[in-house]
Formats: structure tokens, C-alpha cells, sequence
């Protein structure tokens, strides 16, 4: 067996948060290397190797990948939905700039497999009012959506064309109590619960009944290293795969939440991100997930929220003894 030596880009976002220590978990300190242009977070430096590269510059991103003989590619650098919006032309820029370089860096490596985040924005109004199989019209109406669109037919085209094992996931809103989210549609999903501890209310941005797909983020580690895992010949789709965990309207998130913090007080003023959130699916479904790579979500909403309150309770404890 070879022994992976894993590049993670975007490292100290959402993602790359968590991904990155279960992937030093897996695979060792010493294999893999987080990076982002960002300066880093202590954690990513103390418990690892850290590389501050802009993915935009793609002599930078060959020579690390050249260099460090890597064999694996997180490719998680993005801007996301909501702040894609804000300036369209920058985020088209850098989704699909940056997805390209690194395409490009990996063929040229040889045997160096790709991960990719692709989300449920690739749907639209076109794809509504259904849930959302993975063969579901793919009509977005973000800048967001679009690039990850094209981005799913970029990493297609680089399996068919070059033999690149690329391989990418339709992510939900993702929950996570390690990283803040930024920028996203789904963002209202983790801003509730600091809010509910910090100040025990909140104002939420979408209306009290737009339901949405979402996904812990553990489940999500976890099925993007399942994915990853999976021999290549057992993978039918060479898009993204729809992965689905839970479904929920914001009513619903803080009725579960107020069974742990009776007092919580919810408004809601619905702002931008609204249209986004109309222009995508309540729900998604993932049978060809399930069915190649045994994908299963452990979380629904009940066990999300008591996890989710138990892990910010604990963190903020850990602060106020530090
Ligand atoms: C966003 O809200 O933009 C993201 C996503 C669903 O891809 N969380």
C-alpha cells in the first residue's frame, strides 16, 4: 500500500477545520500538509505541516505538489453563496480559477487523486418542487451554484479525458460547532446556536419555514473519507454525488433547540439570502451514494442539536478555565 501524502487547500476555512486533523488522524502529522493564503491558525501549525499558498497561482501549486510528492488533493478554497453574490466576477474568478490549477497540477503529477466540494446551489428553480435526485435538473441561479456547476463538468472532463481520479461531493448546508461558516445561505444554522448561548436570541435572515438540506459536519468528515476511500472502479458518478444528512425550516431547528434552552427567543427578517435559499431544494435524496460507497448520515436533527449545544457548552468552559 502507498503511503498518501495529502495536500489540503483552503485549509483553515469551514471544512479544512475539521478535515484537516481527521485526516492527520488517519494518515499521520507528517502526510499531510494544510495550506491556505491565509496566515494560520495555531492549531494547524503546531499539530502539522502548514504552507501558506495561493491556490491562484498555479507555479506555487505545482511546486508543492511536485515537491512534497503528494498523492491526494483536498481542493477546498472557495467563496461561497451568499458573499459569492457581493462581487460575482470574483467569486466565478477564484471557484473556477483556482479548480482548474489544481485539475491541472494533479494531471500533471500522475496517480494523485482529487478532492472537490460541489453543493446543492448546482440546483435552481428549474429543479424544484421535489426533492432532488442526483439526476435532478441542474439549474442555479447563483454565481455560487454556477461555478460549482461547471465545476462538476470540469472534473468529469478531466476523469474522461486525462484518467484523473477526481472525486466530489453535493455538500448541504454544513453544521459545525469547531468552525464559524462564511459567507454561505445555510450560515443562519450555526450562527443560532452561539447566539442562543451567548445571548439566548437570535434574528434569523430566512423565513421561519424555508426548509433546507444539512448535514453535521462529523457525518460529513466522515463520508468525504469514505468517499475518498473507495476503490475507483466501484464510483458511478464522476460529477458530484448528492449526499444527504438531515432536512429542517428554521421553525424547526428552534423548536429542537428550545427543548435543550426553553427561553430562546427567535424573530426572523428575512434579508438577500432568501432567494437564494427559495432557489434550492427542501431535500435531496442519495441513493447512489448509499449504493456505491455505503454512505449512511449517523445524525439527524435531534442528536445534531444535543451534540451541537454539548460541544459549545464544553468549549466555552474550556475558555473560561484557560
Ligand atoms: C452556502 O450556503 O453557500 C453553502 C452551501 C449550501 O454550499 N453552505
Amino acid at each position: 500500500m502507498r503511503t498518501e501524502k495529502i495536500l489540503v487547500t483552503g485549509a483553515c476555512g469551514q471544512i479544512g477545520t475539521e478535515l484537516v486533523p481527521a485526516l492527520r488522524a488517519k494518515y499521520g502529522r507528517e502526510n499531510v500538509i494544510a495550506s491556505d493564503r491565509h496566515l494560520v491558525t495555531e492549531d494547524l501549525v503546531r499539530e502539522g505541516l502548514y504552507v501558506k499558498a495561493d491556490v491562484m497561482n498555479p507555479v506555487m501549486l505545482e511546486r508543492v505538489i511536485s515537491h512534497s510528492g503528494v498523492t491526494q488533493v483536498y481542493h477546498l478554497a472557495a467563496v461561497l453563496s451568499a458573499k459569492g453574490e457581493s462581487d460575482p466576477r470574483g467569486a466565478w474568478d477564484l471557484n473556477m480559477q483556482s479548480l482548474l490549477n489544481v485539475l491541472e497540477a494533479a494531471r500533471k503529477r500522475k496517480n494523485c487523486r482529487v478532492f472537490w466540494p460541489s453543493s446543492i446551489a448546482v440546483f435552481g428553480p428549474g429543479s424544484l418542487p421535489a426533492a432532488c435526485t442526483q439526476n435532478s435538473q441542474l439549474d442555479p441561479v447563483t454565481i455560487y451554484g454556477i461555478s460549482k456547476l461547471a465545476g462538476e463538468l470540469w472534473c468529469r472532463y478531466y476523469f474522461e479525458n486525462y484518467g484523473l481520479d477526481v472525486r466530489s461531493i453535493r455538500y448541504p448546508g454544513l453544521i459545525s460547532s469547531t468552525a464559524p461558516p462564511g459567507g454561505g445561505t445555510t450560515d443562519y444554522a450555526v450562527d443560532i446556536f452561539h447566539q442562543a448561548l451567548k445571548k439566548g436570541h437570535y434574528t434569523c435572515f430566512l423565513k421561519e419555514n424555508t426548509g433546507l438540506p444539512m448535514l453535521y459536519m462529523p457525518d460529513a468528515i466522515r463520508g468525504t473519507l469514505e468517499l475518498m476511500a473507495t476503490p475507483r472502479e466501484e464510483l458511478t458518478v464522476r460529477t458530484a454525488y448528492n449526499m444527504a444528512g438531515m432536512s429542517f425550516t428554521p421553525r424547526e431547528l428552534v423548536a429542537a433547540i428550545r427543548t435543550h434552552l426553553p427561553e430562546l427567543v427567535v424573530c426572523y427578517a428575512p434579508d438577500h439570502r432568501q432567494k437564494i435559499a427559495d432557489s434550492w431544494p427542501s431535500s435531496i435524496l442519495d441513493l447512489e451514494a448509499r449504493h456505491d460507497w455505503g454512505w449512511s448520515p449517523r445524525y439527524d436533527m435531534q442528536r445534531m442539536v444535543a451534540d451541537m449545544l454539548q460541544q459549545l457548552k464544553e468549549k466555552k468552559e474550556n475558555m473560561a478555565e484557560a
